[in-house]
């Protein structure tokens, strides 16, 4: 009897301990974006938002970054063009698109014809936009210029 009672508050305290440091984690993810984006908006002698680009004036609450030197072919073998390959946010949240790469590129939705930017066709090297998503579901995109640069957007 004593060992199963020792044995649940072992998993109890394995379990709540996860759960922290989980949580930790999480809060360090988040704010590593926030970095980026504080850096991004107030560094104006290097960054600039595209002209007329986006679908929203609120600030960015995530970060996807276009890759340097992702105009060369490559980057898709370690799903490296966009980073992070995969971004997962909620319904109504932002992210800001920041070209780290001295090409020009673009972002559209996989069966979209519409620019995520529209109406500006491309964003140059330190150029940036924010999209607000507000629907559901799984999203692939890409660079219309560079078919291998690929990336997924997740709303849940
Ligand atoms: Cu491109």
């Amino acid at each position: 009897m004593k060992i199963i009672i020792l044995g649940l508050i072992i998993t109890a305290s394995i379990l709540i301990l996860y759960a922290i440091i989980s949580g930790m984690m999480n809060f360090e993810i988040q704010n590593t974006d926030n970095e980026l984006i504080d850096s991004i908006y107030s560094e104006k002698e290097i960054f600039t938002e595209a002209p007329y680009s986006g679908n929203t004036n609120d600030k960015a609450q995530h970060v996807i970054i276009i890759v340097k030197d992702s105009w060369k072919q490559g980057c898709e073998v370690d799903d490296s063009c966009f980073l992070p390959y995969e971004k997962i946010i909620g319904v109504g949240e932002t992210i800001l698109f920041v070209n780290q790469d001295e090409f020009e590129h673009n972002v559209r939705l996989r069966g979209d014809p519409n620019y995520l930017h529209f109406p500006t066709d491309v964003i140059k090297q330190n150029e940036y936009f924010v999209y607000k998503f507000h629907e559901l579901g799984k999203y692939q995109y890409h660079c219309t210029l560079h078919p291998w640069m690929e990336g997924v957007i997740t709303i849940r």
